[in-house]
């Protein structure tokens, strides 16, 4: 029975798939930086912070895959980001790598291509566009893994992560949304699949408005269960009562493109 480890245990992703992920695999280590309040009798789970090796390393111990969703997972402040998802994503791979871990599955964001217009349809190979500071942690993190995997055999999975939750929140979110169990399906075929070398999947669910192509996990055994367009009324609904703006409204990235923007607004840029 494999033991892994999920670190971001008590991050809004790591408390959805702690109850999703013990019947797969019932040997579970839980982490975050801190004890999840809600933690129960039959958890296992050990603290760490990710920016220190030692304590990376310790939750590392007997482990055969990892799925990293620790981190920082909005946009902040660059020493934040520094420390969680520059140091802490390097500390986790380095660790893996230490202990002999198999697999790692980490959590990369639509942020790390968020520069791409609405408009077009991207696929996994295509240049960096992160559109914050928080995607280009994630570009680093993509990077990190591609080495990991190229020089030192460990499977690697980047899942760039659309929006999670239980339904689309807007307008936006019926383009990337991804359902709860369809995340956990895309963690199966990267801690699993025996033909993971290097991969980048996009974290999405069955959703008619995509932007992305994700064939490669369609080929490896990906089956989304999730349709965005079932809950399109709600968001429509939703965005209605969202201030328009032309940055966040033109690219993938919506909001996080916009946030700090000092470009001129009047031009928005459409990457070929
Ligand atoms: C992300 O990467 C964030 O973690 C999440 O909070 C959302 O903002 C999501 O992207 C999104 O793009 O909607």
């Amino acid at each position: 029975m494999p033991r892994i480890l999920m670190t971001g245990a008590a991050g809004g992703i790591g408390a959805s798939l702690r109850k999703l992920l013990p019947p797969i695999y019932p040997d579970l280590l839980l982490s975050d930086v801190e004890t999840p309040a809600d933690l129960c009798a039959g958890e296992k789970f050990k603290a760490a912070d990710l920016s220190d090796l030692a304590q990376v390393e310790a939750i590392c111990e007997g482990v055969d895959g990892i799925l990293h969703f620790g981190g920082f997972s909005v946009e902040g402040p660059w020493d934040d980001i520094l420390q969680s998802n520059i140091i802490g994503c390097y500390n986790l791979f380095e660790a893996a790598r230490k202990n002999g871990v198999k697999r790692v599955v980490f959590a990369s964001s639509n942020h790390a291509v968020g520069f791409y217009p609405r408009h077009h349809r991207i696929g996994t190979g295509v240049t960096a566009r992160p559109d914050s500071r928080y995607g280009v942690s994630k570009v680093f993190g993509e990077a990190v893994g591609a080495l990991y995997a190229d020089k030192h055999g460990l499977g690697v999975t980047c899942l760039r992560i659309g929006n999670f939750g239980d339904k689309p929140l807007d307008h936006r979110r019926l383009s990337i949304w991804l359902k709860p169990e369809d995340l956990v399906q895309l963690c199966r075929i990267g801690l699993d699949h025996p033909d993971i070398h290097f991969e980048i999947f996009y974290g999405a669910s069955y959703n008619e408005r995509a932007w992305w192509d994700n064939h490669r996990a369609y080929d490896l055994g990906y089956r989304p269960t999730g349709r965005a367009e079932d809950f399109r009324e709600h968001a429509m609904a939703e965005q209605a009562k969202l201030p328009p703006d032309p940055v966040s409204d033109f690219y993938q990235g919506g909001a996080f493109c916009g946030m700090e923007f000092s470009g001129d607004k009047s031009r928005v840029i459409d990457w070929k």
